[in-house]
């Protein structure tokens, strides 16, 4: 094993640090664009990109000038105060995405519990559910964060055991069946439905063609308001704005994170109208670093490099490509079983069971190769690179991973 300086940072983390993942081992210390490299100088493509809050690459020099431009003025007010930055954000992306107004959070899951909060809210004042009866409906193999909030709406022992107790006031229903959507809706006391365009953590799971404008068309009809979770989806990742466009509708409540800042600071953002935004008062719910001047300037910024570089094209284009030369790898092997996915959200299944470690030792042979990636579930590896990758980079990694995977074969 050549002497690596790794070990070092490692061991630190296992002394020093909460148990709370399992990364792959290798140390990073420096990103730019679709490229990082770790602490021997090694350098690998990032096919991860931040489980997709790097779309823009890492370390965007509009987005990083504009941090430190920021952060040399005021970088917190808290909401006690007015600044000469949050009104400019606000607008700037409430006309981005073709909202009436804009909640400012930090985390994705401050964006879910946000959500959630406000529809509500909406259900007891607007559409008369009795007090503390509003129910919200949600899909098996969700993820939307690590709150209890919303843990108590996963199906995933990981995230829920000894955790408890849950959240009431919650409805399970299977993800891609209209069927049971319908049924649930059946209830009076439903506030909303709140669903992931593709489920990210699931494994890229894409539902039928249909699935989201008629889940959507139903909580039309029900009175029931549809949350979309595009934290991760969003932002261009699955070749346009919102992975929503490619159907048609606009959700009631959109729930924006990680890209939202291109992963140079925590911003997320509640997008709604004024009906249902204007239904919490002053005070009623807020955050101290939510919608703060620094993480503002930022987002603004990450989201022009998104329009300027014409990301959402190119993430259309590369991803087409991308699962074009993995499907014709795939005709003639026996290690992996399908590709799937939007835009350059994607992933592959291995051909192999959830406990094996295969899809595990794969990333590892990725890892010596040159390219990151990470299995989610067992036997899935999703590959997402940032959105500003162009093809000679997207050939050298499928030429990376096709390489890798023939070992496995
Ligand atoms: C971890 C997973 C991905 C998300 C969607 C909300 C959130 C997330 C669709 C909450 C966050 C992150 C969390 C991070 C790893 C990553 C992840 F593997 F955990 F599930 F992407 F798939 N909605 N996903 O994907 O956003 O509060 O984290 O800012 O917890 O390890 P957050």
């Amino acid at each position: 094993m050549s002497h690596s300086f790794s070990e070092k940072y490692i061991q630190l983390e296992e002394e020093f640090g909460a148990h709370n993942y399992h990364p792959l081992p290798v140390v990073l210390k420096k990103g730019k664009g679709v490229y990082v490299w770790d602490v021997d100088d090694k350098k690998y493509f990032d096919f991860l990109s931040a489980y997709s809050a790097v779309n823009q690459g890492h370390c965007h020099p509009k987005i990083i000038n504009a941090l430190m431009d920021q952060a040399a003025k005021l970088t917190l007010t808290s909401r006690a105060f007015y600044n000469d930055v949050l009104g400019e954000y606000e607008k700037f992306v409430t006309d981005f995405f073709g909202y009436d107004r804009l909640l400012p959070m930090n985390t994705g899951v401050e964006g879910g519990e946000t959500a959630i909060k406000l529809a509500r809210k909406w259900a007891y004042l607007n559409k008369g559910v009795p007090k503390n009866k509003a129910k919200i409906i949600f899909v098996e193999g969700n993820f939307w964060g690590r709150t209890l909030a919303a843990i108590s709406s996963s199906n995933d022992p990981l995230s829920t055991k000894d955790f408890g107790p849950f959240m009431p006031g919650y409805e399970i229903i299977p993800y891609n069946d209209i069927d049971a959507l319908k049924i649930a809706l059946n209830d009076p006391h439903i506030a909303a439905f709140m669903v992931e365009p593709i489920q990210g953590e699931a494994g890229v799971v894409v539902p039928d063609e249909n699935y989201l404008i008629d889940a959507f068309n139903l909580c039309k009809k029900s009175n029931v308001l549809f949350i979309a979770d595009e934290v991760q989806t969003g932002i261009a990742r699955t070749g346009k704005l919102l992975c929503c466009d490619h159907h048609g509708f606009k959700p009631d409540i959109l729930i924006l994170g990680k890209a939202l800042s291109g992963g140079v600071f925590p911003v997320s953002a509640v997008l709604s109208s004024d009906e249902i935004m204007l239904t919490i008062k002053p005070g009623e719910h807020g955050s101290t670093f939510g919608g703060n001047p620094l993480g503002c300037k930022v987002a603004i910024a990450a989201l022009k490099v998104v329009k300027d570089e014409d990301l959402c094209q190119n993430a259309e284009l590369m991803g087409i490509h991308f699962r074009k030369k993995i499907n014709d790898y795939i005709k003639n092997s026996n290690a992996i079983k399908l590709i799937r996915g939007k835009g350059l959200l994607n992933a592959i299944v291995i051909n192999d069971s959830e406990e094996s470690d295969t899809a595990w030792n794969i990333c590892l042979k990725l890892k010596e190769n040159g390219l990151l990636a990470k299995p989610t579930h067992g036997n899935i590896i999703r590959f997402a690179p940032p959105l500003t990758i162009v093809k000679s980079e997207i050939n050298q990694a499928i030429n990376i991973i096709i390489d890798s995977i023939k070992g496995f074969e």
